[in-house]
């Protein structure tokens, strides 16, 4: 008889309090999968409902509860995120970059597009062969097998194109069933980058030694694939883009790292099935490399799935946000960044991305949260006093103090204050009853000090 496991597995979004405040927890995908322990897998109802559709199940679906409890979670549009900073600073470097004859933005930002996506998109459309080891089950996470998470933001690469987009950024969240270690997480986030140039744009300002314009051509008739570029792209076209491109990455990261003047970089050959050629951008931290992106000049039958097969020629690259928010804030461990403890969170609560952070470690032991209600009989308690007098009794076993919440209420003419209160050891696990007594004496001397009704 084969015994079954029922497993109900609710995903809840909860979403922490980033501006002070504790907002309501969001009610998401429900799933009811049930689990065969003898051989281990999950064994999937005829369809499962993501995000209000419903899909057919069959033998390549292999999406697991915890990726489906992740999705819709947009930590690059959480305000207050680490990976939310860092786009808006990739985004601000991208703004600057004008068109000459409109002076606007030249790249647009998508950022918002569903990761659910088709194997056409993820794959076909960008020229993935069928027998490539992208493709396989054991890579991905396939709701069906026409369906699954996008593996890379190049998925979208041909939809943008054919939309009328040459410059665009598109950013999101990217799934694999890849290793798990401290620079390897099965959901991270990717930034595409896209830019395509036509003739006039890519030679605009070559002019000969008479002051007339180049008559350099993109497109060479009798020209063949080798090392350095693709069959029917003459090689100046491709230096130019090339030169475009890495002036770009180079460009972005002098931004982004200031002091880059201390950052060994280098640019290793790759090979992408979208790309030839193909490069990834590294650099050196503390003696190790850390690979952050690959690039390079779009196949041109990418640019044909497209539409745009015949005019133009272009960049591409898609760079790994989590990889350079660790590198950028010193966050040791990919898996930080979906921490919901707000020793973590707190520390990027600022409005200026630009600021540089410095991530502390938080304390490995668990936090403890209390919170401390009280009507004012006078006067609002100045918050700074509070703190003040939260951390003369709780001392270092202190995490966080939070005014969480306040009001006036006319009729009882009072004001009101809610403070959440975190207590961490930074070398044990405290007991619920060691806090309540703090947290009790807390209350006792507010009382006195404030002349407070606790609620
Ligand atoms: C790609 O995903 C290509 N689509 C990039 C590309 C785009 C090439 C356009 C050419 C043109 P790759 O698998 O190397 O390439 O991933 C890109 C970056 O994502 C890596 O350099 C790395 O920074 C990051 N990355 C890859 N796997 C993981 C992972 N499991 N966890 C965290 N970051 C990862
Ligand atoms: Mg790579």
């Amino acid at each position: 008889m084969r015994i079954l496991n029922r497993l109900l597995i609710q995903s809840t979004f909860r979403y922490h309090y980033r501006t002070n405040t504790v907002k309501a927890q969001k009610k998401s995908n429900t799933f009811n999968l049930e689990y065969d322990p003898i051989k281990q897998t999950i064994i999937y109802p005829p369809e499962l409902l993501i995000n209000n559709k419903n899909y057919p199940t069959d033998s390549w679906t292999n999406v697991n509860p915890h990726i489906l409890s992740r999705l819709g979670q947009n930590l690059h549009r959480q305000k207050n995120h680490p990976l939310y900073h860092l786009t808006n600073r990739i985004r601000q470097y991208f703004y600057q970059q004008k068109d000459p004859r409109k002076q606007s933005p030249k790249f647009s930002i998508i950022d918002n597009l569903s990761p659910i996506v088709t194997v056409q998109q993820n794959f076909d459309s960008i020229c993935t062969p069928n027998d490539h080891v992208s493709r396989t089950k054991s890579m991905n996470y396939y709701i069906n097998k026409d369906t699954l998470f996008r593996a890379h933001t190049s998925a979208h690469q041909v939809d943008l194109i054919r939309s009328g987009l040459n410059a665009f950024l598109c950013i999101g969240d990217v799934y694999r069933r890849d290793s798990i270690d401290p620079t390897h997480y099965p959901i991270f986030h990717q930034c595409e980058g896209v830019q395509l140039f036509n003739k006039e744009e890519l030679f605009m300002e070559n002019r000969n030694v008479r002051g007339e314009k180049d008559n350099l051509q993109i497109f060479a008739p009798n020209e063949y694939r080798d090392a350095t570029k693709q069959e029917g792209h003459t090689l100046e076209a491709v230096k130019l883009v090339e030169a475009s491109l890495k002036q770009t990455i180079t460009d972005l990261f002098k931004t982004l790292f200031p002091n880059a003047s201390t950052l060994n970089s280098r640019w290793i050959d790759a090979t992408f099935p979208f790309t030839h050629p193909s490069w990834e951008y590294e650099i050196e931290i503390d003696g190790k490399w850390y690979e952050l992106l690959g690039c390079g000049i779009i196949e041109q039958s990418v640019l044909e799935n497209s539409g745009l097969g015949k005019d133009y020629i272009g960049w591409a690259f898609g760079l790994g946000l989590e990889r350079i928010a660790m590198i950028m804030y010193g966050i040791p461990d990919i898996r930080l960044f979906w921490s919901t403890d707000s020793g973590f969170l707190s520390q990027f609560q600022f409005e200026d991305s630009t600021r540089p952070v410095q991530y502390k470690p938080v304390s490995a032991y668990p936090q403890c949260i209390n919170d401390l209600s009280m009507w004012m009989n006078k006067t609002r308690i100045d918050p700074l006093d509070l703190y003040d007098l939260v951390r003369s009794i709780g001392g270092d076993l202190i995490e966080q103090v939070l005014l969480i919440d306040e009001f006036y209420h006319e009729k009882k003419d009072k004001h009101s204050q809610t403070y959440r209160i975190i207590y961490r050891s930074m070398d044990r696990t405290l007991t619920k009853n060691e806090i309540n007594m703090i947290h009790k004496d807390i209350e006792n001397h507010c009382q006195k000090q404030f002349d407070v009704e606790i609620r």
